[in-house]
């Protein structure tokens, strides 16, 4: 039987605001298949996401749904999990909503380990407002920000979300959706701070500005810059730049999730007892 995506839409709200061949489109349709996959209700689920072109996909989603202020979306994300830790807490962010304006609530959420998704529509631009550097733009490219060419240093994102604690990191292409749907679904059964790096295109503001052609050229440079992980791991110093790794990158079961601890506090505050800390320091 066909899959059921209205179900799962906003079907008054269609078409998209977004460009034709954008990469975002692959991602809103990647997770409502993993929602479903989850069987969660949609009553169930709260979408929150940044302001970029990737932050409306909280227009789109029929859930609950927080389009939030620029580089805020963990924050509002995490208020929202820690008075409702029993829904399902999706962020989506762009790659200046999460790595630049919000960098610092981003290895915060991930230090913390709560119970989060974040989806990071990975783009290497700034979309919405016309082709400004972002964290992740290619050095050499040219931007309106840089227009003799960018000479900054890129994060890598997952190696940063690794490294800040997040107990689950992936990353995707959006070349590969069901690849991307099941690595969605490996996350969102996770407990603790799930981050997944999506790779995607951005044909016009990164692409049309340095001469790559249409979407199907820029969709085939995002490709070129991807390995599976066991491919990676085969590979020297030397070839692996420039590359990133596909898959799961990093899952921790042994932390403590925020939330948890945190009724802990709670615990403790209204009986007027102690936390274990033997439960939280892991
Ligand atoms: C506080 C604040 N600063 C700047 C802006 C302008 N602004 C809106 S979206 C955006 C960048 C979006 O880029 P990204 O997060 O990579 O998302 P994309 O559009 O590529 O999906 C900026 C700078 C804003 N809305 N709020």
């Amino acid at each position: 039987m066909a899959f059921n995506y209205d179900k799962y839409l906003r079907t008054d709200k269609m078409p998209t605001l977004w460009c034709w061949g954008c990469g975002d489109g692959v991602i809103l349709k990647s997770i409502i298949r993993a929602i479903d996959a989850m069987g969660w209700d949609m009553d169930d689920v709260c979408l929150v996401s940044g302001i970029g072109c990737s932050g409306r996909m909280s227009s789109y989603v029929n859930c609950n749904t927080v389009h939030t202020t620029h580089g805020r979306a963990i924050a509002y994300a995490t208020g929202i999990k820690l008075a409702n830790p029993k829904k399902h807490v999706i962020v989506v962010s762009g790659d200046g909503d999460t790595l630049a304006i919000g960098g610092n609530h981003t290895i915060h959420g991930c230090r913390r380990n709560i119970d989060i998704n974040h989806i990071l529509v990975n783009n290497f631009i700034y979309g919405l407002t016309n082709s400004q550097t972002s964290p992740t733009t290619p050095q050499g490219f040219w931007t309106v920000t840089a227009q003799w060419g960018n000479i900054d240093p890129n994060f890598d994102a997952a190696k940063l979300a690794i490294a800040a604690g997040a107990s689950f990191v992936g990353r995707q292409s959006i070349i590969n959706p069901a690849q991307l749907e099941k690595l969605f679904v490996e996350g969102f059964k996770h407990e603790g701070y799930s981050f997944f790096d999506v790779f995607s295109n951005c044909h016009i503001n990164l692409g049309r500005k340095n001469k790559m052609g249409e979407a199907v050229q820029a969709v085939k440079w995002v490709d070129s810059r991807t390995v599976s992980k066991s491919k990676f791991e085969g590979l020297s110093e030397e070839e692996r730049k420039g590359l990133y790794p596909l898959g799961v990158l990093h899952k921790d079961e042994s932390r403590i999730e925020y939330c948890k601890a945190y009724s802990m506090v709670q615990e403790a505050a209204a009986t007027k007892g102690k936390i274990n800390f033997e439960e939280i320091v892991k």
